[in-house]
């Protein structure tokens, strides 16, 4: 047995099925190694998109995702990838070639089975907190991602008669359809957002991690329970009444069976609020913006499908329009936040759920950085649309050349082209109206490969929501 015949044996036991990357000649007896196994090397087009790929499949099965790359330029490539994984905090591994090097890197290691159960100390805090509290405020995280029963969190949310805001990442893991939902912090229309949470005179913070939105953008000098498995750190201003590391999904439990402390909220507030927020998100103007593509896009793709988004002003839009129930259901990267996660996102999350419908949707900066990785793609028939949102422009960096009042200089992509009838053999279509978007999604959603729809979409109803 060779070294590299024992990694493939080890990455089989440990449930691994592909492995992403791009060889180079140290990497192939690796290579060849895997042909005899149950792990499938996928070749893509940049190994940037090997460790997105790498980071999603880490994110959806909870298993390491892995990618491999040449040393150097292969190396360097693939850091983009792993540092996304680590500030989206996906378990990744990723193998590249060794030169000798005096160098040595010490790991750490924290099991959550390590961590205290301080559930009884979190609840006595919160009682007491919440005795003294008018309108608590509740806000779940990134680390509630990784909590067994996030579903739990809803009997304390309806016991309490408390709103709940979460980040980007927290989407769906709390129903967005309930009553006591009132939005996505930091993200479009955040002063709306921001209008309700400032109100409230107490925050408990459950699996928050400030990598996604600091607190101190946020909380003021209101009080703030933090209970995760990681505590925060104290920044200037804060006023943390609870803040330790603990087993998140015992103190959950423990607040569960707290007593109802009354409050001074009512739903009619949080209702009047959303109708507020829902509004502000769809300023008039063109007849096809983001916007109108996005409540297109959710009225077609099922509850269970899984919509994987790049990095852009689009960004913003999705993270407040977009309503799910169900965790998982959304890919970004709200850390490292790199533009061209989106699509090797959205393969990758195909790979894993073969069944559920995939989407991406990514801006036409991003589509441009990574387009090549549609052909691998069209070498693996992965039935995935790509929704490339076509303004013209980096548009993120347009609205904030105008929230600065710099002039607009070096963010203008050009007139978007007509649209080809494909790209590396994968067909594409475009759509200029809601209507010819509604059909362009239905062909997509028919096909049985892979398609790039271009929506033609208009730049200027960012400049109203995204920031503001
Ligand atoms: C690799 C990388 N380079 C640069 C940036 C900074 N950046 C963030 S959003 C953005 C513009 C994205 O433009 P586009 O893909 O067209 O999306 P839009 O903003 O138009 O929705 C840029 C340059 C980044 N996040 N990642
Ligand atoms: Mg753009």
């Amino acid at each position: 047995m060779t070294n590299t015949d024992l990694m493939v044996r080890m990455l089989e036991e440990a449930g691994v099925r592909w492995l992403f990357g791009i060889p180079s000649g140290p990497v192939l007896p690796l290579i060849d190694s895997l042909r005899q196994s149950s792990v499938q090397f996928i070749l893509t087009a940049s190994e940037t998109s090997a460790g997105f790929m790498a980071s999603t499949v880490g994110y959806l099965t909870g298993i390491p995702g892995v990618c491999a790359s040449t040393v150097g330029p292969g190396a360097t490539n693939l850091t983009t990838g792993v540092g996304s994984a680590w500030l989206d905090r996906s378990p990744l591994l990723a193998i590249t070639c060794n030169v000798a090097s005096a160098a040595e890197w010490k790991g750490h290691r924290r099991a959550s089975n390590q961590l205290p159960d301080l559930s009884k100390e979190a609840a006595d805090a919160i009682a007491a907190a919440l005795k003294k509290a008018h309108r608590p405020l509740l806000v779940t995280g990134l680390t509630f991602t990784r909590v067994s029963a996030a579903r739990q969190l809803l009997q304390f949310v309806e016991t309490q008669k408390i709103p709940f805001v979460s980040t980007l990442h927290g989407k769906g893991f709390l129903p967005e359809d309930h009553p006591s939902w009132v939005g996505v912090i930091g993200r479009a229309r955040r002063t709306n957002v921001k209008a309700l949470t400032d109100r409230a005179d107490l925050i408990i913070a459950v699996g928050y991690d400030p990598i996604e939105i600091n607190y101190e953008e946020w909380v003021g000098e209101t009080p703030v329970i933090h209970v995760s498995t990681e505590v925060a750190e104290l920044g200037a201003g804060l006023n943390f009444v609870w803040n330790e590391a603990c087993d998140l999904d015992r103190a959950i439990e423990a607040m569960n069976r707290l007593q109802t402390f009354a409050n001074d909220w009512s739903q009619e507030t949080w209702q009047e609020h959303r109708v507020r927020l829902e509004r502000a998100l769809r300023p008039g103007g063109s007849d096809f913006a983001v916007q109108t593509v996005i409540d297109i896009l959710r009225n077609q793709l099922p509850a269970n499908g899984i919509l994987a988004y790049d990095v852009g002003a689009h960004t913003h839009q999705i993270a407040t329009q977009w309503r799910t129930n169900q965790p998982k259901t959304l890919l970004a990267t709200n850390g490292w936040s790199s533009m061209g996660y989106g699509m090797p996102a959205a393969y990758a999350a195909k790979l894993v759920f073969p069944d559920r419908p995939v989407v991406a949707v990514v801006g036409d900066g991003g589509f441009q950085m990574t387009a090549g990785e549609l052909a691998l793609a069209r070498r693996l028939r992965l039935a995935v649309p790509v929704i490339v949102l076509n303004d013209g422009w980096l548009g993120l960096m347009k609205v904030k050349q105008e929230r600065r009042n710099y002039p607009l200089s070096g963010v203008f992509l050009g007139d978007p082209p007509e649209s080809p009838a494909h790209y590396f053999g994968v067909p594409c279509r475009p759509a200029r109206t809601p209507e010819a978007f509604r059909d362009a999604l239905d062909w997509a959603f028919a096909l049985e490969e892979p398609s790039v729809i271009e929506a033609f979409i208009d730049v200027e109803s960012y400049s109203a929501t995204v920031f503001d």
